[in-house]
């Protein structure tokens, strides 16, 4: 039986405001896939976005949703979730808000593990206001801000958050939506901060401008990006450059998740509270 996903959506929103093609529909079906696989009553999950094409998710999905401010999304999730350690939180932004201006909050919900599910939507750009230069367009790329082709560094996502202590860390594209559900769905389940980033096509504001052509071509693109974690483990070094392994690519159940060890704490306060009286 088909997938009903007007369950799940504000069907009145529809049609999205996602140029026709873009990844981030394939995302949204994933995301809401996961969920119901899960069997997560929506009224336990709460979504919130940044600023962006990738923001837009927000206002697609039929549960407690924030669209929040650029770059802030973890900020606002962390408090979210601190405060209602029982809900599920999810967080949806692009490589521009969770790389760039929103880094810093990147790095450091990472750091503390805290229970909440981050999909990176990475389609390389700023797409929303037109083709700026983000810390995942690859060198050589024309930008708005960058048009004799982009020098900067680019950055692997996965390997930034795995250094800052993600204890789930996963990426996918949106060539394969049954492997990206699949990995949502453990990453979801996953206590801790799980860190998914999914390569998406941009392939109005990055792939046109660059002259890849069509949709198809700036996924054509994407597929030779990306390698699984089995294949790149073997490449020589000299291999890996431009390339991104793909499926789970750090996994620790172990790690102590920040709202049981935010609970530790109260617990302590209170028994020496108690204790003093
Ligand atoms: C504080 C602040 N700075 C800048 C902007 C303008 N702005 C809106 S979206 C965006 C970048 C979006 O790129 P990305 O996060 O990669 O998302 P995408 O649109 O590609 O999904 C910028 C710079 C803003 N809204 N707020």
């Amino acid at each position: 039986m088909a997938f009903n996903y007007d369950e799940y959506l504000r069907v009145d929103k529809m049609p999205t405001l996602w140029c026709w093609g873009c990844g981030d529909g394939i995302i949204l079906k994933a995301v809401v896939r996961a969920i119901d696989k899960l069997g997560w009553n929506m009224d336990d999950v709460c979504l919130v976005s940044g600023i962006g094409c990738s923001g837009r998710i927000s206002s697609y999905v039929n549960c407690n949703t924030v669209h929040t401010t650029h770059g802030r999304t973890l900020a606002y999730a962390t408090g979210i979730k601190l405060a209602n350690p029982s809900k599920k939180v999810i967080v949806v932004g692009g490589d521009g808000d969770g790389l760039a201006i929103g880094g810093n909050h990147t790095i450091h919900a990472c750091r503390r593990n805290i229970d909440i599910n981050y999909v990176l939507i990475n389609n390389f750009i700023y797409g929303l206001t037109n083709s700026q230069t983000s810390p995942t367009t690859p060198q050589g790329m024309w930008t708005v801000t960058a048009q004799y082709g982009n020098i900067d560094p680019t950055f692997d996502a996965c390997k930034l958050a795995e250094a800052a202590g993600a204890s789930f860390v996963a990426r996918e594209s949106v060539l394969d939506p049954k492997k990206m559900e699949k990995v949502l769905v453990e990453g979801f389940q996953h206590e801790g901060f799980s860190f998914i980033d999914i390569f998406s096509n941009c392939h109005v504001n990055l792939g046109r401008k660059n002259k890849m052509g069509e949709a198809v071509d700036t996924l054509k693109w994407i597929e030779n990006l990306i390698v699984s974690k089995k294949k790149y483990d073997a490449l020589e070094e000299s291999e890996k450059n431009q390339k991104y392994p793909t499926g789970i690519l750090h996994h620790n159940p172990d790690a102590i998740e920040y709202c049981k060890a935010y609970k530790q704490v109260q617990e302590k306060a209170q028994a020496k509270k108690g204790g003093a009286k």
